[in-house]
């Protein structure tokens, strides 16, 4: 993560006239015009806030798949309800974030009537962050959970072989007076957007990571990708979290596990399809009618303990310099994308 977060010199780009260039290279590469409004905003955003491991430098892999024919840049996902607060979203091949944003309206409707809905969404490529996904939620005074799985590249703990994905979860809450409360990680040591960059740009990652091709500990982010593998974060802990979103964003959505991602057919496909999952919840059926000013005095106190920074906050506060400021985006990486563009 420390390497996707120094991206902090470039050339300013206003944040609008990088969405509408993302949504260009979408169109002129086989999406739909609601797919490319959809990505082009969320993967801005990303950039914007500072998420660079799933900002523009992802922009040639969604490219990638789309042109090898491996996700369908045009698909029309269903939505079916499974009951009065469980809804199920194919997202028929397509990326995840217009599945979920076509069940999206009939979801809230659950989660008002229920106090609590689930959506599970399968066959869909997910290749971004996860706050977009729930931090608005937490905006409208609820509590969101997502999770995603994505394709094998860590191991067990102990184990020889990758079988997880690095699979994240995202948690967003709302806090009384502020912004929200979002933590969005991986269950893996780093994500593998973070690895990638650090092998581009020549840095070693951090000890304790990765494991080579022949399971050996390495701190040189080639040999984690050239058939090597990372750790999941915190050993067991984070094995049995990597676990649970396997069988949540997969076994319960219908989804691919990472480990049955094949896209060999598909060379320079680089989104893994495979299932994500919501639990969206209503929070004053806790019924304290107090909750984001508990939530408040939470935040309070671990502050007092000493925690200096809470999650989402460096994010926020890099949104409120980039939309002043623009976004800063190396030479090199705005040529390619107009290019991309066709520009
Ligand atoms: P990070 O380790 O960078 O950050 C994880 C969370 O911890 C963030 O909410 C971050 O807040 C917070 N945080 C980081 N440092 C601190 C600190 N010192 N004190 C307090 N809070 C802190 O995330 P990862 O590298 O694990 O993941 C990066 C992104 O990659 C995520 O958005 C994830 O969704 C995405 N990803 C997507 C995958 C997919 O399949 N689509 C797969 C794997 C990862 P803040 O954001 O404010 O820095
Ligand atoms: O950064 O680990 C990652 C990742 C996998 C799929 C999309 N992002």
């Amino acid at each position: 993560a420390a390497f996707a977060q120094t991206a902090e010199t470039g050339t300013p780009v206003a944040f609008a006239d990088l969405v509408a260039l993302l949504e260009r290279i979408f169109l002129r590469h086989g999406t739909s015009e609601r797919v490319a409004a959809i990505l082009a905003e969320n993967c801005a955003s990303c950039e914007r806030d500072g998420s660079t491991s799933h900002g523009v430098f992802r922009i040639p892999g969604y490219v990638g798949s789309l042109k090898s024919g491996w996700v369908d840049g045009r698909a029309e996902p269903t939505v079916e309800e499974a009951g009065p607060a469980f809804l199920r979203v194919d997202a028929a091949n397509g990326f995840t974030q217009p599945a979920f944003l076509a069940a999206r309206d009939r979801f809230l409707e659950m989660v008002r009537d229920n106090g609590v809905a689930v959506m599970a969404i399968r066959n869909s490529h997910h290749f971004s962050a996860l706050w977009p996904d729930v931090e608005p939620f937490a905006r409208e005074g609820l509590v969101a959970l997502s999770f995603v799985n994505s394709f094998a590249c860590v191991v067990p703990p102990g184990g020889k072989a990758a079988v997880y994905g690095t699979n994240p979860m995202a948690f967003a809450t709302p806090v009384a007076g502020g912004d929200p409360m979002v933590f969005d990680q991986a269950a893996s040591s780093m994500a593998n957007g973070d690895v990638r960059i650090a092998a581009r740009e020549g840095h070693a990652i951090p000890a304790g990571s990765g494991v080579d091709r022949d399971g050996k500990p390495t701190t040189d982010p080639r040999a984690v990708l050239d058939g090597g593998a990372l750790l999941p974060f915190g050993g067991h802990k984070g094995g049995s979290i990597a676990f649970m979103i396997e069988v949540l964003a997969a076994a319960l959505t219908g989804g691919k596990y990472s480990r049955e991602v094949d896209w060999s057919a598909h060379p320079g496909a680089e989104t893994p399809c495979t299932g994500q999952l919501f639990i969206v919840i209503d929070p004053e059926r806790g019924g304290t009618g107090a909750f984001a000013d508990r939530v408040a005095g939470l935040i309070g106190n671990v502050r007092e303990a000493g925690q200096d920074r809470m999650p989402g906050e460096r994010r926020y506060a890099r949104r409120t310099r980039t939309l002043r400021d623009g976004i800063p985006l190396a030479p090199a990486r705005l040529a390619e994308l107009r290019a991309l563009a066709g520009d």
